[in-house]
């Protein structure tokens, strides 16, 4: 997290435009995703308290069609607050949209404006970066599988495709053709191993969709982005609260929240670790995923879904692998770097992970049987 002094004119006209409790005290950056720009922002109420508020300008680079997106967060937020409803829990339970001055759900984008939203700060909560143990890791997965659980009873329009094909690999893969074709020459030379490792796996890279496409697996409401810096934690118990960033909540498969836990998670290395040597799967970490996950989603999912657990990891890892290496490829246009080579190495530390998903596919199918 980042102390900005000052906040630039544009953030604290937008923070002006919300129903907040009272005049804006101080903006503060809040760093951590790829995409979204967030900020925290502090009013003071006449009692003289303090009331905290999440301030985020939506990234309409990736999401071009904002309103599909606070679309989809609306019916995600009231169908949550309306199971919590009457529980003490609802405001650290479920996220919770400010309107703005004009009783609109969000700030539109117009030519003067980005489009903004706001939400109600859950408080004495904390985000983590990765798990520090392995309890950790299993609240993550529990509160992703709650988050699929909960959603199981929504019957509420259908949520749109804010992101369309987000989780399709194979057109990942069609995405690293066009990359390859465009590719920056030295870059696309350095990356020969990596382009061959991900060539082997084209061949495989639709095992998911085919699942969802034949009805093997059912359609569910997920989160697609499903990791530990998605996740509230209580900061006093350590337990998880609740699920934030819902900008990708769309129709898809729960093996993708799954696998992407696994794919952030499992190796307890930072995604960019270069010494692929240190990626492996830590079984304790991955039996803590499987055991949250069916804790918080277990008594919907179905046995065709956990029965692919392991294969879901394996795609959302070589997925991402994919999406790294074709924005190294291109010039990192997509996912922001901190350092030269940051994508490739991103895109290797999944690539490793996969291979190890792979080479203990038996042992790990086993765990995710058992529990
Ligand atoms: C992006 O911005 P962040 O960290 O929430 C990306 C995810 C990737 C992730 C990889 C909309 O998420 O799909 O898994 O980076 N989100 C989008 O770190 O593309
Ligand atoms: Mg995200």
């Amino acid at each position: 997290m980042e102390e900005t002094k000052e906040a630039p004119a544009a953030v604290h006209a937008a923070a002006a435009r919300f129903d907040v409790a009272g005049p804006v005290e101080s903006i503060r950056e809040q760093g951590g995703g790829h995409i979204n720009s967030s900020y925290v922002v502090t009013c003071a109420t006449d009692g003289g308290r303090s009331v905290r508020y999440l301030l985020q300008r939506i990234n309409t680079t990736v999401f071009t069609r904002p309103e599909l997106v606070m679309a989809n967060v609306r019916r995600v937020t009231e169908h949550l607050c309306r199971n919590l409803e009457g529980s003490p829990d609802l405001p650290r339970r479920a996220l919770r949209l400010v309107p703005t001055r004009d009783g609109e759900p969000w700030v539109r984008a117009t030519d003067a404006d980005q489009p903004w939203r706001c939400f109600e700060f859950v408080e004495d909560s904390v985000c983590l970066l990765e798990p520090r143990t392995p309890d950790d890791a299993r609240e993550a997965a529990k509160a992703c599988g709650r988050f699929l659980a909960d959603m199981s009873s929504y019957d509420g329009e259908r949520m749109d495709d804010v992101l369309p094909r987000f989780h399709d690999t194979p057109l990942r893969y069609e995405q690293l053709d066009a990359a390859i074709a465009r590719g920056l020459p030295e870059r696309l030379d350095d990356a020969r191993l990596d382009l061959a490792f991900a060539e082997e796996r084209r061949a495989g890279a639709g095992s998911v969709l085919e699942a969802l496409a034949s009805g093997a697996i059912p359609v569910r409401v997920a989160h697609n982005d499903a990791k530990i810096s998605n996740v509230l934690f209580d900061a006093a118990t350590g337990r998880g609260l609740c699920v934030i960033d819902l900008d990708t909540v769309m129709e898809t498969s729960s093996l993708f929240d799954f696998g992407d836990l696994v794919r952030s998670m499992a190796s307890g290395r930072p995604e960019d670790e270069r010494d692929l040597g240190s990626i492996e799967v830590q079984r304790p970490v991955f039996v803590a995923l499987v055991d949250g996950f069916l804790d918080g989603f277990g008594g919907v999912m179905t046995r065709a879904e956990r029965e692919l657990l392991v294969e879901g990891a394996r795609i959302m890892a070589l997925q991402q692998g994919v999406r790294f290496l074709a924005d190294h490829l291109v010039g990192d246009v997509y996912f922001r770097v901190h350092r030269t080579g940051q994508n490739l190495d991103r895109a290797r530390a999944q690539f490793r992970l996969v291979d190890r998903l792979e080479a203990r596919r038996g042992e790990l199918g086993a765990v995710a049987a058992s529990r």
